[in-house]
């Protein structure tokens, strides 16, 4: 029982270091593009305007595009977060520029008519070394239906890790044919982190855990 304990409060308080540092060490961001409105390019919209100070500019043609059955232009449904999506309607210009960097990982839903690829650079505007490809397929409206409408309902996670500091990506070659959301800069799986339990929370779960461990290794000894 006492050696059990021990390894126990060990383990505990290996789970909460690791935990509270690698999950904390970088902050993700999550742009889902609520609020970029319908048919407006998102430009910087995230680079200090309305959608906040989070040093991620776009392109001129990025633009926000919000469901046709909440008022908008866009041929969509069950977007994973409603009513807004990003889309290209052409293909020059189509990077995503963060100027501070990013690391870790990049990852988003997409919705596609056509088979395409989006890279990652260490460089701004596409430029440099490609730190990850990923590859979309043609999905858009497989097993799935309209909110009511909308042809793009069928929505694919993806998303890669690479090492370096990436600086900027570039959706060109999917204009016209892919929708995405919940653009997810700093970790391989997109989504929203309110559905991710608060780092903080479980490292101070842990800390807990393991000091009762500690705590009754203790009173046994
Ligand atoms: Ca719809
Ligand atoms: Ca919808
Ligand atoms: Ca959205």
């Amino acid at each position: 029982m006492y050696k059990f304990m021990t390894r126990f409060a060990r383990l505990g308080l290996f789970a909460a270091l690791s935990l509270g540092t690698s999950m904390l060490a970088h902050a993700d961001i999550v742009l889902t593009f609520e609020g970029v409105g319908d048919a407006i390019a998102i430009e910087n919209y995230y680079n200090g305007g309305a959608g906040g100070n989070l040093g991620v500019a776009f392109g001129s043609n990025a633009l926000g595009v919000i469901d046709s059955d909440a008022g908008g232009i866009g041929n969509i449904a069950n977007e994973p977060s409603a009513n807004t999506v990003m889309f290209f309607l052409s293909g020059s210009n189509a990077y995503m520029n963060v100027a501070s960097g990013f690391t870790n990982g990049f990852s988003f839903f997409y919705s596609s008519a056509s088979a395409a690829s989006v890279n990652v650079y260490d460089g701004l505007d596409g430029t440099g070394n490609v730190l990850a490809t990923l590859n979309l397929a043609n999905q858009y409206n497989l097993n799935c239906s309209g909110d009511p409408n909308g042809q793009f309902c069928n929505w694919t996670p993806v998303g890669v890790t690479f090492t370096g500091t990436a600086k900027s990506v570039g959706f060109g070659g999917t204009a016209n044919y892919v929708a995405f959301d919940d653009v997810t800069i700093g970790n391989s799986i997109p989504g929203n982190p309110v559905m991710v339990p608060e780092p903080s929370a479980i490292a101070i779960a842990g800390f807990g855990f393991a000091l009762a461990c500690f705590g009754s290794k203790r009173r046994k000894a």
